[in-house]
């Protein structure tokens, strides 16, 4: 991680509002070691996700264990087991952003150094079968610009949004031969909303666009290999660029988004699927820890 250079020791707020901690030296301590910060949208899934490393790479019988959070907040829970935290960044890029910023500062206060974050996530796939898991290489704006898009100051400033590639590779190296699903790289499109910004016709409101425009847009997509519509991996790959902090987003996808709108998959198929994202992270994990 390379510190912002406006981030020094002595001038960062030690309380962090969004996360309702104090940075004092008792909460920083709880924080050292930390080496992958594993993000879901929701908070049951980063605690199922503590659960399931906790069974899986540290062999704890979960009978005898309960994941504690660590933030007094319902908008970010924050749950470590050894060297990964599990976190829940809420959705979308403004939700993910707040909460990058924060974990950051708590990375740095730590001294946590040379840390990775994945997004471990869902999505709507573009021509891929549902179910696949994409690695996600270059993060896109809706507009087909590989980029993120802030106003600092009311300027119009586009920020870089390369994921980190050797990051992809370790992940896909880690991955059994025989997976029952498929795991692809592509890029990705964070849309602002699940309706009118990922080209859908389902939303309330009635978008101005007919099917001939929108097979014309998903045709360029494809021609990007852009492989999924999802709310955040902008956000996180332009600020992990800035920060210096290698990263990436796997996330399953639910749909086929050239067959539909509506997600029909039954709940069952669509716990499955998550399962996939979290799996493929895990096998990352155990590779690396083992
Ligand atoms: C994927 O799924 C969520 C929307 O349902 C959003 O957080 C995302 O990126
Ligand atoms: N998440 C999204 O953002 N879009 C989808 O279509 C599915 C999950």
């Amino acid at each position: 991680m390379e510190i912002n250079n406006l981030i020094q020791r002595d001038d960062v707020d030690p309380y962090l509002y969004n996360l309702n901690i104090t940075m004092t030296d008792e909460n920083i301590k709880k924080f050292c070691g930390i080496k992958y910060v594993c993000m879901q949208g929701s908070p049951v899934r980063a605690k199922e996700f503590a659960r399931k490393i906790t069974a899986q790479i540290l062999k704890i019988d979960m009978d005898f264990f309960e994941p504690v959070n660590l933030t007094k907040t319902t908008a970010f829970h924050c749950y470590r087991v050894g060297n990964i935290l599990s976190v829940s960044h809420g959705m979308g890029n403004p939700s993910i952003l707040t909460l990058l910023h924060n974990i950051s500062k708590i990375m740095y206060l730590a001294e946590n150094f040379e840390v990775e974050y994945i997004r471990i996530g869902t999505s709507g796939g573009i021509g891929v079968e549902p179910g696949s898991v994409v690695l996600t290489e270059s993060s896109y704006m809706p507009n087909l610009v590989a980029g993120f898009q802030m106003f600092p100051l009311g300027k119009d400033v586009i920020y870089p949004t390369q994921m980190d590639a050797a990051l992809n590779k370790r992940i896909i190296a880690a991955q059994p031969n025989h997976q029952s699903f498929n795991v692809l790289t592509g890029n990705s499109i964070a849309a602002d909303d699940f309706y009118m910004g990922q080209a859908r016709f389902d939303g309330l409101l009635r978008p101005k666009y007919d099917d001939k425009k929108r097979m014309e847009y998903f045709k360029k997509i494809q021609s990007l290999n852009i492989l999924n519509f999802e709310m955040e991996s902008t956000a996180l790959a332009a600020f992990c660029n800035r920060a210096r902090i290698p990263a990436t987003m796997i996330a399953v996808t639910l749909l086929n988004r050239l067959q539909g709108d509506q997600i029909t998959a039954t709940s069952e198929v669509l716990a499955e699927y998550s399962d996939r994202s979290q799996s493929v992270a895990i096998n990352y994990l155990i590779s690396q820890i083992k």
